[in-house]
């Protein structure tokens, strides 16, 4: 077992769940940093690839594959995130790409149920030993569209997706099959908390009806061991250089830095 900040139960409870929520894993600064940042980003909105849901509702995803020096590299390298994420896959990780994921307000689409590892599965990913970190830079609520999972889904392992308006989604049978056997959860975050969830875990949310926006930033995370065996659009084993936590202050007081690399919609299969 490796050794890290989670508690073993919190360990226990991830496998079990296939997701662990921490609230305030941004403190209340870091979180302000990490929002004003990304809200006066012009290259990462510019970058934003327009995801359609059924109902043509579009949610604006900023996508990336390697952490820079940026409060959104520093965040996906802090140690704290890096080293939780060792303990969870139990595996050294390293940063497959990340994402901020910005639902409007009264525009934020819908995401379908799917599972990550339907998409990287695709990218030569043989294992499932992969996970990302939602962090709630809004607050998350049922009514503007939070993360909705089933619990304990990750344990089907993975069903087959297809295409859903411009979404890709998983298979519905299977997933109305596993939604009379799992718990539907609605994961309300407040700024700053966080969702480690494994890459196998059925996951939707719904549109933003509300006036308030909701924006978070996902970080995604595969094994040292499960490096691809073909290339892909998302790299293979890169060694990840830990940053210390108080980096994400440091460096978030200096704002949005020159362009990362963002991905453009034609180098993507939707989300992943
Ligand atoms: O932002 C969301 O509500 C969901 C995003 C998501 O599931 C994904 O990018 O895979």
């Amino acid at each position: 077992m490796t050794v890290g900040p989670l508690k073993e139960q919190q360990v226990a409870r991830f496998h079990c769940d296939g997701y662990l929520l921490i609230d305030n894993l941004l403190d209340a600064e870091e979180t302000r940093l990490l929002g004003e940042t990304a809200r006066s980003d012009d290259l990462l909105r510019q970058a934003a690839m327009d995801v359609k849901d059924t109902k043509g509702r579009r949610t604006e995803l900023s996508l990336w594959n390697h952490p820079g020096d940026d409060i959104y590299g520093v965040v996906a390298r802090s140690e704290r995130i890096v080293l939780a994420m060792r303990q969870l896959l139990d595996d050294e990780v390293y940063h497959y790409h990340s994402k901020l994921s910005a639902k409007e307000p009264r525009e934020g689409g819908a995401w379908e149920w799917h599972q990550d590892y339907g998409y990287w599965y695709e990218n030569g990913c043989l294992y499932p030993q992969m996970a990302s970190v939602f962090i709630a830079i809004d607050r998350c609520t049922r009514a503007n569209g939070c993360l909705q999972v089933l619990r304990a889904s990750h344990q089907f392992g993975r069903f087959d997706h297809g295409r859903h308006g411009e979404q890709s989604g998983a298979d519905p049978e299977r997933v109305a099959a596993a939604a009379e056997r799992c718990e539907l959860v609605h994961l309300e975050m407040e700024p700053g908390a966080a969702l480690f969830f494994h890459a196998n875990l059925l996951h939707a949310s719904d549109a933003n009806l509300t006036e308030q926006p909701r924006w978070g930033l996902i970080c995604c995370y595969n094994t040292r061991r499960n490096d691809p065996y073909k290339p892909s659009h998302h790299p293979g084993y890169t060694p990840l250089v830990v940053a210390p936590d108080s980096a994400i202050k440091e460096i978030g007081a200096r704002g949005a830095q020159p362009d990362q690399g963002f991905l453009r919609q034609e180098d993507d299969e939707t989300t992943g």
